[in-house]
C-alpha cells in the first residue's frame, strides 16, 4: 500500500483552493492508501505569527481535515511540532542541500519580495528542508500538493537521491501528486495569482467557513475576464461535477446569471463542512484527543528513520 504524507500550515484561515487544490484530494485518496497529515506548525513561523492566534490555528486546521471527510480512524493527524524528528532530520538535512539549490524556490522569492531577502528569516529560506524532512522521515510515496508546492516536491526528490548515493537505501524517493484541474486556483480579484490566504483582499479568496451572503457578495465582486471565467467554471466543476465545458457552454454571455448559480453551488458544497465545523467546535477534547493519538501513532516511524539516518551518516 503507497503511504501518503501532506500538510498545511496553519497560517491562516482555509479557503477553497487549499481545500480543492489539497484536502478535497486527500479524502479521494484515503481508503487506497496508508494516509497521514499533518499540521506543519513549524513551517508556519517562518514568518511572523501570534501565539495565541497560532495555537487557535493549529486546532482549526485539525478541525477542518476531520469537516473535509478525513476520518481519523483511516488516516493519521497529527502536529509537526509534536514529532521533534522532523527538526532533527531538517537539519542533517540542511547540510546535503546547496545553497544555491534553495536561491531558486519560488516560493522564497515570492514572499519575500515585499520586504526584501536580505530581512526574511532563514527559516523562510530553508522551508523546502523542513518540507523534505517531513516527507522522507515516513518513507512517503506520494505526496498530494498543489502546483505552488511541486517545486519543494522535487526539491526533496533531489536530496533524498543524493543521500542515497552516497549512503545506499537511505530514503524512499517521494512523487508528487497533483490534480491538474483544481491544482491552481486563481484569486477571485486577480485570476493572474493563485488564490492566497495572504492576500492584500478579502475578495481575493472564499473561506471554508464564509457565511453564504459573504460568498455571494465575493463571487460578486468577481473578475470575469476570460482567466478569471475559466477559473470560475474550475471552481463551479469542483463543487458540481458538471464539465467547464458545459458550464462555459450554458453560460456564455451570461455573467450575471452564472455569478448566481456558482455562488449557490459553492453555499451548497460547503454546507456540510460548515455544518461539521460547528458540531466539531463544541468539542475541543475530541480534537486534543485525536492530535495526541496522531502524533503517537507516528512516532515509531519517525524514530526508526532518524535512528537509521543517524547511524549511516555516523552519528549516535
Ligand atoms: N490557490 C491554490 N490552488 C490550489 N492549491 C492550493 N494550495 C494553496 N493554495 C492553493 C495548496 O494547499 C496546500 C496547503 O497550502 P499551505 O497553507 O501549506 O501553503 P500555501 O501554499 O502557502 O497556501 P496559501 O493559501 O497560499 O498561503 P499563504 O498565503 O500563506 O502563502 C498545499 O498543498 C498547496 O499547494
Amino acid at each position: 500500500m503507497k503511504r501518503i504524507f501532506s500538510g498545511i500550515q496553519p497560517s491562516g484561515e482555509m479557503h477553497i483552493g487549499n481545500y480543492l487544490g489539497a484536502i478535497k484530494n486527500w479524502v479521494d485518496l484515503q481508503n487506497d492508501c496508508e494516509n497521514i497529515f499533518c499540521i506543519v506548525d513549524l513551517h508556519a513561523i517562518t514568518v511572523p505569527q501570534e501565539p495565541k492566534i497560532l495555537k487557535r490555528r493549529i486546532r482549526e486546521i485539525a478541525k477542518i481535515y476531520i469537516a473535509c471527510g478525513i476520518d481519523p480512524k483511516k488516516s493519521t493527524i497529527f502536529v509537526q511540532s509534536d514529532r521533534p524528528e522532523h527538526s532533527e532530520l531538517g537539519w542533517i538535512l540542511n547540510c546535503f542541500t546547496y545553497v544555491g539549490e534553495l536561491s531558486r524556490m519560488i516560493q522564497f522569492k515570492d514572499k519575500s519580495e515585499k520586504g526584501g531577502a536580505d530581512s526574511s528569516t532563514v527559516g523562510l529560506f530553508d522551508y523546502p528542508v523542513l518540507m523534505a524532512a517531513d516527507i522522507l522521515l515516513y518513507h512517503t510515496n506520494l505526496v498530494p500538493v498543489g502546483e505552488d508546492q511541486k517545486q519543494h516536491v522535487e526539491i526533496a526528490r533531489d536530496i533524498a537521491k543524493r543521500m542515497n548515493n552516497k549512503f545506499k537505501g537511505l530514503f524512499t524517493i517521494p512523487e508528487p501528486l497533483m490534480k491538474k484541474e483544481t491544482a491552481r486556483i486563481m484569486g477571485l480579484d486577480n485570476p493572474q495569482k493563485k488564490m492566497s490566504k495572504s492576500a492584500a483582499s478579502e475578495y481575493n479568496y472564499i473561506m471554508l467557513r464564509d457565511e453564504p451572503e459573504i460568498i455571494e457578495k465575493k463571487i460578486k465582486k468577481a473578475v470575469t475576464d476570460e482567466k478569471g471565467i475559466d477559473n470560475l467554471a474550475v471552481i463551479h466543476s469542483s463543487f458540481s461535477g458538471k464539465s467547464t465545458a458545459d458550464i462555459k457552454k450554458e453560460f456564455a454571455g451570461r455573467n450575471a446569471d452564472f455569478k448566481k448559480e456558482l455562488a449557490g453551488v459553492i453555499i451548497e458544497g460547503l454546507a456540510p463542512i460548515q455544518s461539521k465545523l460547528r458540531e466539531l467546535d463544541k468539542n475541543p477534547a475530541y480534537i486534543e484527543k485525536v492530535l495526541k493519538d496522531g502524533a503517537e501513532k507516528v512516532r515509531p516511524l519517525a524514530e526508526k528513520t532518524i535512528s537509521e539516518v543517524k547511524k549511516k551518516i555516523g552519528l549516535g
